[in-house]
């Protein structure tokens, strides 16, 4: 979804990708970042608007969030979508649709709801798309084709951050005032609306420790890239509300938060954290990175492609390993995943051997040898035919026909004569069959049924099944 702007006069192509929709995002403690980028905090713990339509009202799609607060930190406990006919309820890691619990994923013609680690990700075809992490982080995309008709606290996406959410026909709005406009009539209860003084006199002595680590070295790149202002003073809030300098702590999210806007806009921040400041501890022997690929997959889909546009924050196998995922042992390599039959695992190096087959299990893929085993291919009646699949078949004939050969340079052909039968009725019968090796015709009698018994290699026998009456 991301294009790059080309200059068609034959100038410098744009160096900074450009985006062909936009994105509104609410993280960590009660930030929200509008269409139009501007970043702010709001406390607010009621049901608001996130984004609508406002423009026109036939589309159909809207976004409701309900904020409260667990053990002390902020989060989204439901998110309530209505898209086409649709009334969709995220909650607690489970999807109602109309009001019915249903299973994910939930797929619909343009509708999609699919569950991807503790994460929540709707798409609709047109080019909505929310991913939710099941905590504090909502993100929404939306086309630009919405621009300037949206409203909610994602702002109306008219390509300026402070008109009309902060500045509106000459009215200056704080964030707290432009958040609780937002607030949706129907609550579960009555619900205040929030208010908050910012304690600005905090603010001189807690920035600099923002700004230590998001002007730092890891975030040199991402500087060019991405104005960090509008972070550092989302994390000064988050340091301010929390009192809590030591380790950043209170301001992790703010800081990943503008590692993953450096890489949509193309950068490559640094690891970041460390074992002092917002360590992510990865299971099994997985290692944490800030801007990482994942080139080799897991035991189920080695060898698929998994190229990845851009790189991601998170925990990631080792080079040269892969995350077993079939019996859950961590990053292993490759050549010792397990590979499963037939609801069974087994490790490498293990041989089956099935009546026409004998395979090796290697990088938890079969690798398998046909052996020598007999099938069968009949014509019975006339005209019922059964494969060498198994697979039957009815087909009335007046001709010869091949029944077999190989594909090319056969060393034999089996040809049959399925005509009318003589009694005027309407079946068929097998009046003749012919064995063809080399250039020598080895079988050919008339008015005799035969079963046609057919090896691999070069093995060949027609036996005689019964005269016909
Ligand atoms: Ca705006």
């Amino acid at each position: 979804m991301v294009t790059e702007e080309v200059d068609e006069g034959g100038g410098e192509a744009s160096p900074e990708p450009v985006r062909d929709y936009g994105v509104c995002s609410t993280w960590g403690n009660f930030h929200y970042k509008t269409f139009d980028g501007k970043i702010f905090y709001f406390p607010g713990t009621c049901r608001y608007l996130f984004a609508k339509d406002c423009y026109n009202a036939t589309t159909n799609f809207q976004v409701q969030i309900g904020r409260s607060e667990q053990n002390g930190y902020p989060i989204i406990s439901d998110i309530t979508v209505y898209i086409s006919e649709f009334l969709l309820e995220l909650k607690n890691a489970s999807l109602s649709v109309n009001h019915s619990i249903v299973e994910l994923p939930f797929i619909k013609p343009g509708l999609k709801v699919i569950k991807e680690d503790t994460s929540m990700r709707l798409t609709a075809d047109w080019g909505l798309e929310l991913l939710w992490d099941g905590y504090a982080r909502l993100e929404l995309h939306l086309p630009e084709s919405f621009a300037n008709r949206t409203c909610g606290l994602c702002g109306d996406f008219n390509g300026m951050t402070e008109y009309n959410e902060f500045i509106s026909n000459g009215i200056t709005r704080s964030a707290v005032e432009f958040g609780n406009l937002q607030k949706l009539e129907s609550q579960p209860e009555t619900c205040e609306d929030v208010s908050y003084s910012p304690d600005t006199s905090c603010y001189i002595i807690m920035r600099p420790h923002c700004e230590r680590i998001l002007t730092g070295l890891p975030f040199r790149e991402c500087n060019s890239l991405v104005d960090v202002s509008e972070y550092l003073n989302a994390c000064t809030e988050d340091l301010c509300i929390c009192h809590e300098t030591a380790k950043l702590v209170c301001a992790c999210s703010s800081i990943a938060e503008y590692s993953k806007e450096c890489i949509a806009a193309g950068g490559i921040p640094e690891n970041w954290r460390t074992n002092e400041t917002c360590s992510i501890s990865c299971p099994f022997n997985m290692e944490y990175q800030e801007c990482g690929y994942i080139n080799e997959g897991t035991c189920s889909d080695i060898g698929r492609s998994n190229a990845m546009e851009k790189c991601e924050s998170g925990c990631f196998c080792p080079a040269g390993t892969v995350l077993d995922n079939i019996n859950g042992l961590g990053c292993i390599p490759p050549e010792e995943c397990y590979c499963t039959l037939k609801g069974k695992t087994y490790p490498a190096g293990t041989t089956v051997t099935t009546p026409c087959q004998i395979c090796v299990c290697r990088s938890r893929l079969w690798n398998c040898k046909n052996r020598p085993c007999p099938a069968t291919c009949s014509v019975e009646g006339g005209s019922h035919i059964t494969t060498f699949d198994e697979s039957r078949y009815a087909f009335k004939g007046n001709c010869q026909y091949i029944l077999s050969q190989l594909c090319s340079n056969s060393p034999f052909t089996v040809s049959v004569y399925l005509l009318p039968s003589s009694d005027g009725g309407n079946q068929t019968i097998l009046a003749g069959v012919s064995l063809i090796v080399g250039k020598k015709v080895l079988h050919e009698r008339k008015s005799v049924l035969y079963k046609l018994y057919i090896g691999y290699g070069d093995r060949v026998s027609v036996q005689e099944e019964f005269r016909a009456p």
